[in-house]
């Protein structure tokens, strides 16, 4: 299988996450979708990363749903419980959060981008507002646990480094390690793995 993505995606760092966790054999093609020659809109009618093309050419999109087909290629590890609807919710609204922190952090960069007579400050504000509870719920619910849910890792830890590595990349201004010291720690230490280390390096 082959992914398309790019390594400033957030959502693309969380499937290839899945992927190296999982070690799952796949081919990871740096391509933007905006690039003249790209193949993702012919993949996915989207036109969005990550899209996630299998030897048969059936592409599977988006984030969640290739995180979700992953994770039942193998059981080691299990990323989304299957043993309780519970722990899968649990599970699968961390992955939620974790998306709707890099949708707004995305929104943000996006009119940041734009010349300054055609920003949205309001739209800014409102999405940074979301971006600054979203990180307050994250590290109540987190506390000083070692992993988000379970006892090992899964699928919430994976897509809730990817937003904050998102974060530290368009938002490096937000303290938010300053305001969530535990919330900081446990970043640290996933941000450890070979898996996230993997992403990082290219
Ligand atoms: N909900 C989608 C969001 C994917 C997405 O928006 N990806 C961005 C890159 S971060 C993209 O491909 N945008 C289209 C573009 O840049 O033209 C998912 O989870 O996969």
């Amino acid at each position: 299988m082959k992914l398309l993505g790019t390594d400033t995606s957030p959502y693309v760092r969380k499937v290839r996450l899945v992927l190296l966790e999982k070690n799952i054999s796949h081919d990871y093609l740096v391509d933007p979708p905006r690039e003249p020659d790209s193949q993702v809109a012919r993949a996915n009618p989207l036109g969005r990363i990550p899209a996630l093309i299998l030897d048969d050419e059936t592409c599977v999109f988006d984030s969640p749903v290739i995180a979700e087909y992953a994770d039942t290629l193998n059981d080691s590890p299990i990323l989304i419980p299957r043993y309780s609807t519970v722990a899968r919710m649990r599970v699968k609204r961390w992955e939620a959060l974790a998306d709707g922190i890099m949708d707004s952090a995305v929104a943000v960069r996006a009119e940041n981008t734009r010349p300054p007579e055609r920003r949205d400050a309001d739209t800014v504000s409102r999405h940074n507002h979301a971006i600054t509870r979203a990180l307050a719920y994250a590290a109540s619910q987190l506390g000083q646990r070692e992993w988000c849910e379970e006892k090992a890792i899964t699928l919430a830890d994976l897509a809730l480094a990817s937003a904050l590595i998102y974060l530290d990349l368009r938002q490096p201004e937000r303290d938010w390690r300053g305001l969530h010291p535990d919330l900081a720690a446990w970043c640290a230490r996933v941000g450890a793995r070979a898996s996230v280390r993997a992403t990082l390096t290219g």
